[in-house]
This record gives structure tokens, C-alpha cells and sequence, in this order.
């Protein structure tokens, strides 16, 4: 197992977890970029929006309702947040483990870059 988001689904890396459930971890993101910034991951080794089938289309909905909830939670919900997934390397993913960036706590800037 090589994948840190895999490490840190199974408590192997420590992360500061702000919610969890049988499908899906939430943890801060290492590096944020936003005051609120957090990372909504399946359990599930998917390694991106590309390898996505059948029943994983499921889980994508479950992250979002993941993320509602969390907006609310973190007080983001009121001003606005993004929800970001990067998809491979030009989309600028860097972990080949599917992954949602929740963004909030600021005005997002538009083209992102
Ligand atoms: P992306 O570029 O979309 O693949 O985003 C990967 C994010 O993962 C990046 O914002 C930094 C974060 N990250 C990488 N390694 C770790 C880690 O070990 N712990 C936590 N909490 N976040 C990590």
C-alpha cells in the first residue's frame, strides 16, 4: 500500500480528522490554502475522476452530501465555498487517490490557475 491517502484512511499516517463514515475520511489538508480547507477521500482506492465505474458514482454524491454538511459544520456555508477535484497531472493532481478540496473562509478567486 503506497498510497498516503490510503495510509491515512487506515490511521497509518496521523491526520486531523473532521469527519468519517463507512465510505468516505475528511481530514485538514497539510497545506491549505484557504482558511477552511479540507479533503473529503473515499475509503475505497479510486485513483481518479478517469477511473470512476458503476457504483463509485454513488460515493461521488455521498462526498457531496459529505461536503454539505461539513460547510455547515465549519461555518462556511453562509458566504460560499468551492468544491474543487483535480484530475490527473494537467489538472494538477499530485495524489493518485480521488479527492475533493473543500475551500472556504474567503473569496475564491476565478480563472483558478
Ligand atoms: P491534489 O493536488 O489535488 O492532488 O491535492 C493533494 C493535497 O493533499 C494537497 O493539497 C496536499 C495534501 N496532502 C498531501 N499529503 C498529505 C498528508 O500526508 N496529509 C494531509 N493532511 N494532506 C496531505
Amino acid at each position: 500500500m503506497d498510497c498516503i491517502f490510503c495510509k491515512i484512511v487506515n490511521g497509518i499516517i496521523k491526520s486531523d480528522i473532521v469527519y468519517e463514515d463507512d465510505k468516505v475520511v475528511a481530514f485538514k489538508d497539510i497545506n491549505p490554502v484557504a482558511p477552511v480547507h479540507v479533503l473529503i477521500v473515499p475509503k475505497k482506492h479510486i485513483e481518479s475522476a478517469m477511473d470512476l465505474n458503476g457504483e463509485d458514482f454513488n460515493i461521488i454524491g455521498h462526498i457531496f452530501s459529505v461536503a454539505k454538511k461539513l460547510s455547515k459544520d465549519l461555518g462556511i456555508d453562509k458566504d460560499g465555498f468551492r468544491i474543487v477535484n483535480n484530475c490527473g497531472r494537467a489538472g494538477g493532481q499530485t495524489v493518485m487517490h480521488i479527492h475533493f478540496h473543500l475551500l472556504g473562509g474567503r473569496d475564491m478567486q476565478w480563472p483558478p490557475g
